[in-house]
């Protein structure tokens, strides 16, 4: 039976709301994050308005280079809990349209709507519905993809940011994705994206051309992946609260960083994304787990059981930051940090911790993990990255 996915994403998200509530920072270029202190601040940019883009600044960015990119911007201290108070009331929305809403962040999800037709009509009416539907609540816009898979819905929201709607359609699935650049692909990180630019690949089309074999050959399992996402099939379900098992989040930095402030503020902000959810979907869970690549790909994941159970942010943060003062070896430099909890108190029976994926879970279990752990952390793929470093893609 074929699907109605919508992904939803609002457009800057922490910016936007800061316009809203100070009509006189609209239509200028307003940075979220740390102070700048006149250039000399650190910490990094959460969010900015579209208007700061123009200048280069974007998440995630230290906001020393922000302020030299765009002195004349205006720059505020995140509110939190303001945000978290608005996603609140966004996701309410969401929860009119379906029941199946599957959370990915504070200001995105996806959205099963199949069911949901004969209530509010076809997909692009019921993205169309849902756009000003938020409106109406917030007074934000958000940018929506509508397709019959997550793959293709996570796409098309992105491409006409910010407020955008897109419809991918059954019969025009090839043709949407063949222009396409290969980054765009769910999994490619940079280094597979290398490996498909050298072998001529540079859109999604040119990959779609490939035979399965010579991909599975190259890549290996996620061979067979690519050669799926390139011709738009993806089966994944939208998952649903109750049938989480593991909720995580992970950062990988621009460039590779051993500037604990910095580690430590990605933390908070990794830490915060997870909690979110958690408290979204009625979790708590009382394992947590640490995952840091160092720059030569090196990764370990620390687990940690604790007393009780956590959905709290300062409380899930402590622990995390005091995993990461035990593990980390200072002065070395980090290229990716994750969070994630599970062990979920209603959960009976086996636990799966995702960041184990690659390592102690049996081979059946790893289709059904490498699938999440792509829905969970979209593009930087962990067990992706971590097969690219063991198995070498042999020539053929
Ligand atoms: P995003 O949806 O990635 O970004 P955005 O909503 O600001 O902009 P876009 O229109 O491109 O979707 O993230 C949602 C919010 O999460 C964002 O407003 C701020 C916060 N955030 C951080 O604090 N740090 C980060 O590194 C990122 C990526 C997001
Ligand atoms: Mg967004």
């Amino acid at each position: 039976m074929n699907r109605i996915i919508l992904h939803v994403d609002m457009d800057a998200f922490f910016a936007a709301i800061e316009q809203r509530n100070n009509p006189e920072y609209m239509g200028k270029p307003l940075i979220v994050g740390a102070d700048p202190k006149d250039g000399k601040g650190r910490g990094v940019v959460s969010t900015c308005s579209y208007e700061a883009r123009k200048f280069g600044v974007h998440s995630a960015m230290p906001i020393s280079r922000a302020y030299k990119l765009c002195p004349h911007g205006i720059y505020v201290y995140p509110n939190g809990k303001l945000y978290s108070q608005v996603s609140r009331e966004m996701f309410s929305v969401f929860y009119e349209f379906s029941d199946l809403v599957e959370p990915l962040s504070i200001d995105e999800a996806f959205i099963d709507v199949t069911g949901s037709i004969r209530l509010f009509g076809d997909g692009p009416s019921i993205g169309e519905k849902l756009k000003r539907r938020i409106y109406e609540k917030v007074n934000l816009t958000a940018s929506v993809g509508i397709a019959p898979n997550k793959f293709l819905a996570k796409i098309a929201s992105d491409l006409k940011k910010p407020d955008g709607l897109v419809v991918v359609k059954e019969g025009e699935i090839d043709s949407f994705l063949a222009p396409l650049d290969i980054s765009r692909l769910w999994g490619a990180g940079e280094k597979t994206v290398q490996i498909f630019r050298k072998m001529g690949i540079n859109t999604v089309g040119e990959l779609a051309g490939f035979p399965k074999d010579i991909l599975i050959k190259k890549f290996g399992k996620a061979g067979q992946h690519f050669y799926n996402l390139a011709h738009g099939i993806d089966n994944r379900p939208v998952y649903n609260a109750t049938e989480a098992k593991s909720v995580s989040n992970e950062n990988t930095f621009n460039d590779d960083v051993s500037d604990t402030e910095i580690i430590y503020k990605t933390l908070l902000w990794l830490s915060e994304k997870v909690a979110y959810r958690l408290r979204q979907s009625n979790l708590k869970g009382k394992t947590i787990h640490l995952k840091l690549r160092y720059d030569n790909f090196e990764t370990i994941s620390r687990d940690k059981t604790i007393p009780g159970y956590v959905s709290n942010t300062e409380t899930l943060y402590k622990k995390i930051i005091e995993l990461f003062d035990k593990n980390y070896q200072k002065g070395r430099k980090i290229r990716l940090v994750g969070v994630g909890v599970s062990g979920f108190d209603r959960q009976l029976g086996e636990q799966i911790s995702l960041f184990d994926a690659g390592r102690s879970q049996k081979s059946r279990k790893l289709d059904e993990l490498e699938d999440l752990l792509i829905d969970r952390f979209g593009k930087e793929v962990i067990s992706r990255a971590e097969s690219m470093k063991t198995k070498p893609p042999k020539s053929s």
